[in-house]
């Protein structure tokens, strides 16, 4: 009898990925994701990012001028920004390290704010890019769509220096506070739920490691 491959089962029930249309995602969030990230980190050369997983990787290289070196583009390790952010900040403590990343991923792993409240360093800074939404799977509404507060959760979690940012006028003073605290940082800004722009990168994710890591070290001399 013949068998059923992998292959051809996959091909009798084709993936299908249902997306929310443009026209029926509604966010609280006005702001341009890519403008509101270039303009929270502002100059990017002399700082470490980490790009979280999704539309926050393309809006964190987007703010860094691309696929470059000291910018670690997250793929796949959905929940894990924030606590790379906080083990670099660590660990390279004379380094502006900055977060991207997007509600949903943070909504997966909030319990590392705890340990970054407590630990608190502050070379840590961490922005969130709220569209309430989990755009790259179809445009599911997250949590925050339904009044979940992360500013509040990293309150909660002890981070002090805090702000939710929904206009545009708001985004220099938080770009001062995320430079120039002296406790990790964080903020939230409510984007509009539209496509991120993708920005063309590497995914081989050991050679992108090693780059950042080369990169990390010869920044510490
Ligand atoms: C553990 C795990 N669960 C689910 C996924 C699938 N996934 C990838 S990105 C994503 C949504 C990310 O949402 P958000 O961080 O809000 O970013 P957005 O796409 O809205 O910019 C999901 C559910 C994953 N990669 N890993």
């Amino acid at each position: 009898m013949a068998k059923t491959t992998t292959k051809s089962a996959a091909k009798a029930a084709p993936k299908t990925k249902t997306v929310t249309p443009v026209s029926e995602r509604k966010s609280s969030g006005h702001l341009d994701r890519r403008q509101a990230t270039i303009r929270l980190l502002g100059k990017t050369d002399d700082v470490l990012i980490i790009g979280g997983i999704a539309g926050a990787k393309d809006d964190a290289m987007g703010a860094a001028g691309g696929d470059v070196a000291h910018c670690y583009a997250l793929g796949g390790a959905m929940g894990a920004a924030c606590a790379m952010g906080l083990g670099l900040a660590l660990a390279q403590p004379t380094r502006r390290v900055f977060v991207v990343t997007g509600e949903g991923e943070l909504l997966m792993n909030s319990g590392t704010l705890a340990t970054i409240g407590v630990l608190n360093p502050p070379n840590l800074s961490i922005v969130v890019l709220d569209n309430e939404y989990y755009g790259e799977t179809g445009y599911q509404p997250s949590h925050t769509a339904r009044g979940v507060d992360l500013v509040k959760i990293a309150e909660g979690s002890g981070i002090k220096a805090t702000r939710m940012v929904t206009k545009e006028s708001e985004l220099d003073d938080a770009a001062r506070m995320l430079r120039q605290s002296n406790g990790t940082s964080f903020v939230v800004a409510k984007v509009a739920p539209t496509d991120p722009e993708r920005v063309p990168h590497s995914r081989d994710g050991n050679w992108q490691r090693q780059r950042f890591v080369r990169t990390v070290a010869a920044w510490k001399k």
